[in-house]
Formats: structure tokens, C-alpha cells, sequence
């Protein structure tokens, strides 16, 4: 199984962005030429389980999760601060997702009614996908503006869940944070850039689609705030925000899981459909005896369908889930004056 997820992770890496997952595979395979189709990680592992007759195979009512085999203990959401807290994880990675700033008001893809998915028809695209994507950016970018202009950096404040990955880091025990949004909440709740990996790209730099010019997101604010497309003052070339769009190659530091992931001790997933290839693999990129907390709405991913013994599910609201883990840890007072502390130095600046 870890040599299927790593060799699929190292394969060409191209954005599949909002596909579901049988969806995403058969469009990284034509896009990579290859003539037939292959499972993605997720079907492979869900298959193999099958075939292996895992005990997490529940018939026709697919995985769930027991108790543990014999000598193994469920874990809990205690059982992981208590570990976070004595040091025993040092090395905790995070894989973030839209879910995690619906808190803070921006809208997640998937969510039924809310999602963005649901409301793309102010935009006139032929589908969905389309604001994602190349052909149609270069043929109408109009859209992908229009949207940027909602989720651009200093529209939204960073909430709970991201002074968390921030307070773990101050605490020396985070590894790094994969996140696959695009709003940059991350740095702004003051999470350093080196412990970050955007995997989908930022908007805090762009490129002349023309003349591959580079430039800085202050450089382009005007422009996207306004509501027009900007150009290259050089060639007049449309400037993208860095932002991953179908069929581009992730960024070239999405490779620091090849040696991020087998460090790890802890791999906490929240916020996240879990459904976005190559990202939704780095789940199983972890040590087989390395616990996985998945803090979301659902069920997602390996979660809902090969469950790991040691793997934690904590259900429901994202920041309800990390304020249990964090008054679990006994970590809440200091979280509460690291946010008074952000919430203060931002009023500041909005007076400025
Ligand atoms: P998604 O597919 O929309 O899934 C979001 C997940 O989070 C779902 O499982 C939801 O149930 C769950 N969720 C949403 N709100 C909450 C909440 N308050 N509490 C608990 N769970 C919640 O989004 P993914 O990130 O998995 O998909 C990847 C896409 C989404 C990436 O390409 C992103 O760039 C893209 N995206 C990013 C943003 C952003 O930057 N904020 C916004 C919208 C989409």
C-alpha cells in the first residue's frame, strides 16, 4: 500500500482540482498520456482491503472502525493531547482544507447550498470546473477575477483553527502544515511561510501568463479589488495569481512530503473532503503505526473507508473539535491570548 500512494504521489504531479476522485484519476491518466485506467490511491486501498478481506470490511456497508485487534486500544481525542501535551508527538504534520475557514466566512466547495459549487451561476460558466481552469481562463478570465476578488487576502480573519497550528508551532511541535486553500488565512494568523506547504498555490504572487513576469499580490490588489483583470505593464499579458489550476503542476515544495510524512508522529486532517488528487493521498503517506485525528463534518477519505486501528475521529463544527483538542491539551488560556493578541494587532491596523 505505501509503495502504491508514494509511487501515484510521485508521478508527474498535476492538479485534479475538484474532482471527486474516480473523476481526478482519469484525468491525471489523460493528461499523462497513459492508455488505461488505473485505480486512484483511494480505490486502490479500498479495494485491496476487499480483496485482503480486512476486518474493517463490513460487507456490502462498507469499513468501520472497532475497538482495536487484540492488544491494541481505540484512541481518543484525550489519548492524542495527552501525547501532544507530554511530547510524545513532536512532529506534528496538518493537512488543512476549505473546511477550515468557512469559519472565518469564506465559502468551501462541497458544502450542500453554501458551497461554491452551489452558487457559481452569477459567473456564466459552461460548469463549475471551468473557473479552474487554463483553456478558460485564457479564453474568458472575467470569473476567476470575479471570484478572486472575494477570497483576496484581507477580505477574511484567520479563526481558531489556524492559532492552533500557529500555537503548535510556538510550542516547537509542528512538522508543517499542508494546506490546500488558497486564502491565506495560514500567514496571516502568523504560521511561518518555511512551515507551510500551499499545495494549490497563493495569491501572494503572481505571473504574466505572457511573458512569465513575476509579481507580488500588493502589486495586483488594485486591479482584482476593482474588479478588472490585471495586465503586465511590460507586454500587456493577462497576471494570474499563483494559484494551481487543473492540469498545472503543484509547487515544487508539495515534495517536502517525501520527507515530511515518513517523520511525522501525528497527522491531524481537518476541514477537508479529501477528494482533491494528488493532496487527498498525503493521508496515507504517514507510518502505518502513526495515529491519524480527523476533525471534520464527515466522514471523509480513508476514514470512511479503510480506518486505521489508531486512527481518531472527532465529527461535527471544525472549531468546536480543535477547542476540545485544545482544552483536552490545557492549552486554552494560551490560545485565548495568542487570538485577543492577533484580534488586537488587526484593529490596529484597520485604524491605520
Ligand atoms: P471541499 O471539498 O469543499 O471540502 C470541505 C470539507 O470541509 C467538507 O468535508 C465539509 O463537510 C467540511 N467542512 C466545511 N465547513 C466545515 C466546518 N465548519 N466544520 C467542519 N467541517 C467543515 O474542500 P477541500 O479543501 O477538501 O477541497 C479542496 C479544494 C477547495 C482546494 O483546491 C481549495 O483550493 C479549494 N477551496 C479553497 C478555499 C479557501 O482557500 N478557503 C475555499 C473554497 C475552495
Amino acid at each position: 500500500m505505501a509503495s502504491l500512494v508514494s509511487s501515484s504521489l510521485m508521478s508527474p504531479v498535476r492538479l485534479c482540482c475538484l474532482y471527486l476522485c474516480s473523476r481526478a484519476s482519469r484525468r491525471t491518466l489523460s493528461a499523462n498520456g497513459l492508455g488505461q485506467r488505473s485505480l486512484c490511491p483511494g480505490e486502490g486501498a479500498a479495494a485491496l482491503c476487499r480483496q485482503t478481506n480486512s476486518p474493517w470490511w463490513n460487507g456490502s456497508r462498507g469499513f468501520f472502525s472497532r475497538g482495536g485487534g487484540a492488544g491494541e486500544e481505540q484512541q481518543t481525542l484525550e489519548d492524542i493531547a495527552k501525547n501532544i501535551r507530554e511530547r510524545q508527538f513532536k512532529r506534528v504534520v496538518v493537512m488543512a482544507g476549505a473546511g477550515i475557514s468557512t469559519p472565518s466566512g469564506i465559502p468551501d466547495f462541497r458544502s450542500p447550498g453554501s458551497g461554491l459549487y452551489d452558487n457559481l451561476q452569477q459567473y456564466d460558466l459552461p460548469y463549475a470546473e471551468a473557473i479552474f481552469e487554463l483553456n478558460f481562463f485564457h479564453h474568458n478570465p472575467n470569473p476567476f477575477f470575479a471570484l478572486a476578488k472575494e477570497l483576496y487576502p484581507g477580505n477574511y480573519q484567520p479563526n481558531l483553527t489556524h492559532y492552533f497550528v500557529r500555537l503548535l508551532h510556538k510550542k516547537g511541535q509542528l512538522l508543517r502544515m499542508y494546506t490546500q486553500n488558497i486564502d491565506g488565512l495560514e500567514r496571516l494568523a502568523g504560521i511561518p511561510p518555511d512551515m507551510l506547504v500551499e499545495a494549490h498555490g497563493t495569491f501572494a504572487t503572481a505571473t504574466c501568463t505572457a511573458c512569465l513576469r513575476k509579481y507580488e499580490a500588493e502589486d495586483l490588489r488594485p486591479d482584482i479589488l476593482r474588479g478588472t483583470v490585471p495586465k503586465c505593464p511590460t507586454c500587456k499579458g493577462v497576471i494570474k495569481p499563483d494559484i494551481v489550476f487543473f492540469g498545472e503542476e503543484l509547487p515544487h515544495h508539495f515534495f517536502k512530503y517525501l520527507t515530511d510524512f515518513p517523520l511525522a508522529d501525528l497527522l491531524i486532517i481537518m476541514g477537508t473532503s479529501l477528494e482533491v488528487e494528488p493532496f487527498a493521498s498525503l493521508a496515507g503517506a504517514v507510518r502505518g503505526s502513526v495515529p491519524r485525528l480527523l476533525i471534520n463534518r464527515d466522514l471523509v477519505g480513508p476514514f470512511a473507508w479503510c480506518r486505521r486501528p489508531q486512527d481518531v475521529v472527532q465529527l461535527g463544527d471544525v472549531v468546536g473539535g480543535v477547542q476540545a483538542l485544545v482544552d483536552a491539551l490545557g492549552w486554552t488560556q494560551e490560545l485565548d491570548v495568542l487570538m485577543a493578541a492577533a484580534a488586537e494587532k488587526a484593529a490596529t491596523k484597520t485604524e491605520e
